[in-house]
């Protein structure tokens, strides 16, 4: 996908991919922070009492290791939105938990990456 006139960065999108359809506005989500290249939205699941997925707005990484090397600056930016997103829900001061599961073995289920914010309680140590 091309850049627009804007000068935007290319955002590209998969109509199977269930966030792309969140993005999209096409399934409901509820939104806890936005900017231009990432969504912020609470977890359908929550596996603690604050579980934020953050994303970015193009499908084009699958997980943290092509967004790294395919978009440093992005990933970058996902890491700092996901801080943000702890520092906004209160977690700053009890800690908090990022996870970015990568695979089948991680239990991986949406191949558009994804930055999970975990914490408002103490979390269980991670680990099979
Ligand atoms: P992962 O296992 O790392 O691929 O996590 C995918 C997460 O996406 C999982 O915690 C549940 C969440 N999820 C899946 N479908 C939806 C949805 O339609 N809405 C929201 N808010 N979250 C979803």
């Amino acid at each position: 996908t091309a850049s627009g006139e804007s000068g935007a960065p290319a955002t590209t999108s998969d109509p199977d991919c269930v966030f792309c359809s969140i993005l999209a506005g096409k399934i409901p989500s509820a939104a806890v922070r936005e900017s231009e290249r990432i969504y912020a939205f609470r977890d359908i699941a929550p596996q603690a009492a604050v579980h934020v997925l953050v994303i970015p707005r193009t499908h084009e990484y699958a997980n943290a290791g092509e967004i790294a090397s395919g978009d440093p600056e992005l990933a970058a930016e996902l890491l700092r939105e996901a801080a943000a997103v702890a520092k906004g829900e209160g977690l700053a001061e009890g800690g908090y938990r990022i996870v970015l599961n990568t695979g089948h073995h991680a239990g991986q289920t949406v191949y558009h990456v994804h930055a999970h914010v975990l914490g408002g309680e103490p979390l269980g140590r991670f680990g099979a």
